[in-house]
């Protein structure tokens, strides 16, 4: 496809020095030039991280706010985290629109600011059960689309993440086919509402309850260009996620 390979691990509210320690230390073994491999810590660890990971691989924040700075109790700039080295984040993931009612006008409005501010960003869209089951998936899903494409000038510092939310920590994953299926029409979608070319470079990437046993099938997929990884990025295994396409 000519896309780069991405394998993002998303470590949510996971990990200490210790453990943080130990899959660093894994991570520093890393050797997949033809992949982006990026990491998502605690904000807490960002710096911890940054510092002792090999260049090969990326750090990203699992969140930010909209403003470089201000009164804004508990949160994180894009601009805090460019200056302790981090150029990557996650935006609008499930658990910040579903736990913490993140509405797709906000992550809009974060993904414009981060994108402002320098930074790289995965924003992340999907469907839940009930929207799913009553059909709606491909509805949900642009209208997600349609926040964030409206917030983007340069598609280059944009990878998508596409979880379905009834398949993320539950150890029930999409189907490869169904996920393709997702994908491909999201690629249809840029086609239509920005560009062929940008439908033809963007990253897509699939996340939920991928591990090392599905993650070649998934892999497979015409327009499935890696993957968003929860639990399993916290192993070993995470390894052999970063190889599936290999
Ligand atoms: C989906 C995914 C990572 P998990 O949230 O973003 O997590 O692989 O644990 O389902």
């Amino acid at each position: 496809s000519g896309r780069r390979f991405f394998v993002g691990g998303n470590f949510k509210m996971n990990g200490n020095k210790s453990s943080l320690d130990d899959i660093i230390t894994n991570l520093n073994t890393v050797n997949s030039p033809e992949t982006d491999v990026v990491v998502a810590p605690s904000p807490l660890y960002l710096d911890y991280v940054t510092n002792k990971i090999t260049s090969q691989v990326k750090v990203a924040a699992q969140n930010c706010y909209k403003a470089a700075k201000g009164a804004y109790t508990g949160e994180v700039s894009p601009a805090m985290l460019s200056d302790v080295g981090v150029n990557w984040v996650i935006l609008g993931h499930s658990e910040r629109r579903h736990v913490f009612n993140e509405s797709n006008e906000l992550i809009g409005q974060k993904v414009k600011h981060a994108l402002e501010s320098g930074l790289s960003v995965i924003p992340c869209i999907g469907e839940k059960l009930d929207e799913r089951e009553a059909g709606v998936t491909e509805q949900v899903v642009f209208e997600q689309m349609t926040f964030i494409k409206d917030n983007v000038e340069d598609w280059s510092k944009v990878v998508i993440a596409y979880e379905p939310v009834w398949a993320i920590g539950t150890g029930k994953t999409a189907t490869p086919g169904q996920a393709q299926e997702v994908h491909e029409k999201l690629r249809k979608w840029l086609a239509d509402n920005v560009s062929d070319d940008v439908s033809k470079s963007t990253r897509i990437i699939y996340g939920g309850s991928v591990n090392a046993g599905n993650c070649k099938e998934l892999a497979k997929g015409k327009d499935i260009d890696g993957f968003l990884v929860g639990g399993a990025s916290l192993k070993p295994e995470f390894l052999d996620i970063i190889k599936a396409n290999a």
